[in-house]
């Protein structure tokens, strides 16, 4: 990928104006920044009801979940965060990050033709390989209401044995190059649609909740029927995956039968 791949703040201005019915409250795309959600969680859109948007052409301290980082190395894959802020403190969040696997598992659909599968809470999955992943943060101490930053990480166009040493999945991690069979994927083009699919998500959700979304995450669940181990604070929980219930939690049934409602955890698939 050339450096002139980069991610053009003025074509996405643009596109986002012909369509968004929300405002947006300001574009930013940096260089090289230690992690875009860091940076809108200290830089909270001004307004309410407004999206500020944030894209790095490489991370330093991209992050993931539980203190993970996450692999961001110089245009090779799209960093973005988004950042909308609430007057009061929207519930549900494990919901929202599963809302926003939806958005773009209809931007990869749209765009690329490619059709992922989302495996619970926050994973971007391709041919069982990891493309991306999501983390939902909240801004503590925001002056008035809070901010929620929904940050996203797409793997692009990586080297092969880098795809194989960043993940902790089985078979490594993956790019949309290699998904989609070509490598001229426009990252200003995703960073649209997911920006626009979001900042409806975000508009909408204090209302509308996930119910828009659920149908269409339970027809993409990756997990569903397997044998899983789920990781949390507590022991241990083994069972069969059975699918989420309407607040987005992970439905477990155990060996005895037993169903458990997990909304919080790290879910690994064991072999059988
Ligand atoms: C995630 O965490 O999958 C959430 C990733 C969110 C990244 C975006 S980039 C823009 C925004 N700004 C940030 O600072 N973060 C967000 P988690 O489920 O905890 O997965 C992390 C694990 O995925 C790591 O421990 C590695 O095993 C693996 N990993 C790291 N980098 C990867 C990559 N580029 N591709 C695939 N797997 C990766």
């Amino acid at each position: 990928m050339s450096a002139s791949d980069r991610v053009d703040p003025h074509r996405l201005e643009s596109l986002l104006a012909r369509q968004c019915e929300f405002a947006i409250d300001r574009i930013e795309v940096f260089d090289r920044l230690e992690s875009t959600n860091r940076y809108l969680l200290e830089h909270a859109p001004d307004t309410d009801q407004s999206l500020r948007v944030c894209v790095a052409e490489e991370q330093t301290g991209g992050r993931g979940r539980r203190g993970r980082a996450w692999h961001s190395p110089r245009s090779s894959g799209l960093y973005l965060s988004v950042g909308w802020r609430y007057a009061g403190s929207p519930s549900r969040l494990t919901a929202l990050t599963l809302a926003a696997g939806v958005i773009i598992r209809r931007a990869l659909g749209e765009l690329f033709g490619i059709d992922i599968r989302l495996k619970w809470p926050n994973d971007v999955v391709w041919d069982q390989r990891k493309l991306g992943g999501v983390l939902v943060e909240l801004a503590a101490g925001a002056p008035r209401g809070c901010c929620v930053v929904v940050g996203i990480g797409i793997n692009v166009a990586l080297p092969d044995e880098t795809l194989a040493a960043i993940s902790d999945w089985p078979r490594g991690a993956v790019d949309l190059r290699s998904a989609v069979g070509r490598a001229d994927c426009d990252r200003t083009a995703l960073a649209w649609a997911l920006c626009l699919g979001i900042g409806r998500l975000l508009a909408a959700y204090a209302d509308e909740g996930f119910s828009a979304y659920r149908t269409e995450w339970c027809s993409a669940d990756h997990l569903r029927g397997t044998q899983i181990k789920v990781q949390g604070s507590g022991a241990d929980l083994l069972g069969t995956a059975a699918g989420i219930d309407a607040d987005g939690a992970l439905i477990v049934l155990d060996g005895t039968g037993r169903m458990h409602r997990v909304i919080a955890g790290d879910v690994s698939v064991r072999a059988t």
